[in-house]
């Protein structure tokens, strides 16, 4: 592109046909629809009172227990500060977490051949998470009671621009459980007591290209924030001459699956990683491992003969919080403010809860991994740094991983009873399938931030059950 030269042609594709477009469009108006096939009736939830929360000067949401400031950014997507929840006992709010974000995502695809190698995108620095987020649809997207949002950004040039509905905020009311309990018909006790799981939801959709990533953070009023991660939209597949796995040699690696004639989808990983700078109740705080150990009794002690522990470690500095997963050694993962203790004694906590744990098996030294750096670890910790946002690098174009969450941990900074920050990653191996194809349904995984001997007492034993005269009466058409 300097010299305005072309320097080379690569073909390595002659004589692969051009797939067919059958049963590619995707659009509810081209289905054929089979007159066997059953739909659920439309659902929707109601709200006779109106929605339990408010957006004030546009960024604060305030809803239940919660407080937050919600921003749309062009690269991270969706910015949640300043988080905070109520105390049901003192009445007063309590921080949780000063700002957490989608620091970078890690696409490696799984094909070392010519025209796929370098297929190893990171959205967030590449492409803007948040610029690629596009209006979120009405009714489907999101639910009726949804409040939106708007992005505004700049363009390449310099001009602002509206990018409206990016953002949408909602209760959601799954049909789930917050807390229950029966006593048994033996007491005579005759006490069943429930409460239904309400939570508030804060959504954005990236189409980053053919991928769509839908981000979610839900704010439960027992304390939780989870963060979930979807995937769908369109596979990134390549042609081929093979219209059948049966005329494939048994020794060719086709680098993915047979999806549909001559379209083969390859395999690739998401991999999604979080910012999230902690301040429990105040911003100094330090990272725990909890490790989880079987302990031997020693003979003639106990019928028993093993038992579980739970070992707290404090990370003194940055290598002590590099974290990988295994499942046979398993730990939880607290971050406390270590300065301040509940009634009983305990150091107030919140734990990040994994899930989506697929890891990066790449060689180190692979130059995609080099860049990707940031997820050879599952959890990382490091000190506050206002130049340490983007996992990995600032500039991400072209760099070697020479800026990226790896290099900046090796220097094991001191991390104990300090302003520190969270780092975890979102894992997903996907080896695609003929149900990813023309359209993939969504795929998702999340982890949680839940409070660990955070507040006195369960949080929401105070909240009302449902009672029937709160709750409209929705009768078919028919019976009306
Ligand atoms: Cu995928």
């Amino acid at each position: 592109m300097d010299s305005k030269e072309v320097v080379e042609i690569s073909d390595k594709g002659k004589g692969i046909p051009i797939p067919k477009a059958a049963n590619t469009d995707y659009r509810y108006s081209a289905q054929k629809i089979n007159p066997e096939m059953m739909f659920v009736n439309p659902i929707s939830i109601e709200q006779p009172k109106g929605p339990s929360f408010t957006v004030e000067d546009e960024h604060l949401v305030k809803w239940a227990n919660w407080e937050f400031h919600l921003k749309p950014d062009p690269r991270a997507g969706v910015i949640v500060s300043r988080a905070k929840v109520r105390d049901p006992d003192s009445g007063e709010m309590r921080n949780v977490m000063y700002k957490g974000f989608t620091s970078e995502l890690f696409v490696p695809y799984m094909d070392p051949t010519d025209a796929w190698y370098f297929k190893t995108y990171m959205d967030a620095g590449e492409y803007g998470f948040g610029l690629q987020a596009m209006p979120l649809d009405p009714l489907n997207d999101c639910p009726r009671n949804a409040y939106y949002m708007d992005g505004v950004f700049a363009a390449g040039d310099g001009t602002p621009y509206v990018r409206s509905h990016m953002v949408c905020v909602f209760e959601r009311y799954a049909g789930d459980i917050g807390w229950r309990h029966s006593e048994s018909p033996i007491t005579g006790m005759e006490i069943r007591e429930v409460r239904p799981k309400v939570t508030l939801v804060v959504r954005m959709a990236a189409s980053v290209a053919n991928y769509d990533y839908i981000v979610d953070w839900e704010f439960q009023t027992d304390g939780l924030i989870r963060i979930k991660v979807g995937l769908s939209g369109i596979l990134m597949v390549k042609g081929t001459s093979y219209v059948n796995t049966n005329q494939v040699p048994g020794q060719q690696n086709l680098y993915g699956t047979l999806l549909s004639e001559n379209v083969i989808g390859v395999i690739h990983d998401h991999y999604i990683t979080f910012y999230l700078d902690m301040d429990v109740d105040g911003s100094d705080n330090s990272f725990v491992e909890v490790n989880i150990k079987k302990q031997k009794t020693p003979p003639g002690e106990s019928p028993r003969r093993s038992y579980l522990k739970a070992i707290r470690n404090v990370a003194k500095t940055e290598k002590d919080a590099q974290i990988q997963f295994k499942l046979y050694d398993p730990s939880e993962f607290h971050v406390v403010n270590p300065m301040k203790r509940t009634r009983v004694g305990n150091p107030v906590g919140y734990k990040v809860v994994p899930a989506g744990t697929a890891a990066s098996l790449l060689d180190h030294d692979d130059p995609p991994q080099k860049r990707g750096a940031f997820t050879n670890n599952q959890i990382w910790v490091t000190p506050y740094n206002r130049s340490e946002q983007w996992a990995g690098g600032l500039f991400v174009y072209q760099s070697q991983g020479e800026d990226t969450l790896a290099v900046w941990s090796e220097r094991d900074r001191p991390i104990e009873n300090k302003d520190i920050v969270l780092w975890y990653t979102l894992g997903f191996h996907h080896v695609p399938c003929q149900e990813d194809f023309p359209i993939m349904p969504t795929v998702s995984s999340s982890f949680d931030l839940k409070p660990v001997n955070f507040f006195e007492s369960n949080p929401i034993l105070r909240i009302p059950p449902n009672v029937e005269k709160d709750l409209p009466v929705c009768k078919p058409a028919a019976s009306a």
